[in-house]
């Protein structure tokens, strides 16, 4: 049942700006960021490995890592929540700016105005920034090390193409996000805990500009005392919901 207050939001909505975090993934299998991880990666702490530092340190172990989890994303499958979006795109003029590397809400048909965070499928080269001309192939068991291959340019290392912490984040998909968020007449933040900025400012942007803002979230996050609603509900539960009310 989607609260009345929410309801009344979304049915007046013609601009909606949907911010979605790794919790938008989670029923579709992919673990979010603070789910203790599966397997012998639960050793390690995303915190450590998503770091240049890191790279620079042990480059097989991260970038064995990040094919581990292209191929989990790659085994995914979008759920209800992703197709809600998509469908509700098709009623109303509806952007995504997503924190998410994975490619779940393009392969329900949703166009994303921004991935802040880059994408795990995009690899580039870590001295000339050059792209290679071929993705990795990924081995059917990624090994704990996998050697990064090398630039056919320059010779440096490919790394992953996602903003490591500590990176700046690209310019125009932050710019077009802000932008996105203040013309809205309704932000929903969905599956994020608010705790990695400067993403986790967009909604408090939104609300500096009068903009109405929705948290869907089973649990309270670091944004719930600044989004104006909270509805403890589910991306693939909750996102189906509110198509519903647009008839
Ligand atoms: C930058 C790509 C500067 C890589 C990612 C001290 C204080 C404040 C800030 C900082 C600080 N020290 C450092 C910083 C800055 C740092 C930061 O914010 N750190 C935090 C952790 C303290 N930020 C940065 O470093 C950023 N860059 O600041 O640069 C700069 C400026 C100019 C020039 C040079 C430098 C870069 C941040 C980007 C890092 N990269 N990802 C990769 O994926 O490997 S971040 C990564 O973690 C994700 O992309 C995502 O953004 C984040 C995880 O957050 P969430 O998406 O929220 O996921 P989480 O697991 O946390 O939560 C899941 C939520 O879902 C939960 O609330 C849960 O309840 C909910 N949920 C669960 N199931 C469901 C659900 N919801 C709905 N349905 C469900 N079924
Ligand atoms: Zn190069």
């Amino acid at each position: 049942m989607v609260p009345s207050a929410i309801a009344d939001l979304v049915t007046a909505a013609r601009r909606i700006t949907v911010l979605t975090g790794a919790g938008m993934s989670a029923e579709s299998g992919v673990p979010t960021f603070r789910d203790a991880q599966t397997g012998w990666w639960a050793r390690y702490d995303p915190m450590q490995l998503a770091t240049p530092e890191a790279f620079d340190e042990d480059p097989d172990l991260v970038w064995a890592w990040y094919l581990r989890r292209l191929q989990l994303v790659r085994g995914a499958q979008p759920h209800s929540g992703h197709h809600a979006l998509s469908s509700w795109a098709v009623l109303r003029p509806l952007s995504i700016v997503t924190q998410n590397v994975d490619d779940l809400h393009e392969r329900a048909g949703s166009t994303v105005l921004a991935h802040l965070h880059g994408s795990l499928a995009e690899f580039r080269c870590a001295s000339c920034g050059g792209t290679p001309q071929r993705l990795p192939e990924l081995p059917d068991e990624v090994p704990e090390r996998v050697a990064p291959p090398f630039c056919t340019d320059c010779g440096g290392r490919i790394r992953p193409g996602v903003v490591w912490f500590g990176e700046a984040l690209p310019q125009q998909p932050f710019a077009d996000a802000e932008q996105a968020v203040t013309d809205a007449d309704l932000v929903l933040v969905v599956g994020t805990s608010g705790l990695v900025q400067p993403a986790a400012g967009l909604p408090l942007r939104a609300r500096a500009a009068g903009v109405p803002t929705v948290e869907l979230n089973p649990t309270d996050t670091a944004l719930s005392d600044y989004v104006q609603h909270r509805w403890r509900t589910t991306a693939a539960e909750g996102l189906p919901r509110l198509l519903e009310l647009l008839g």
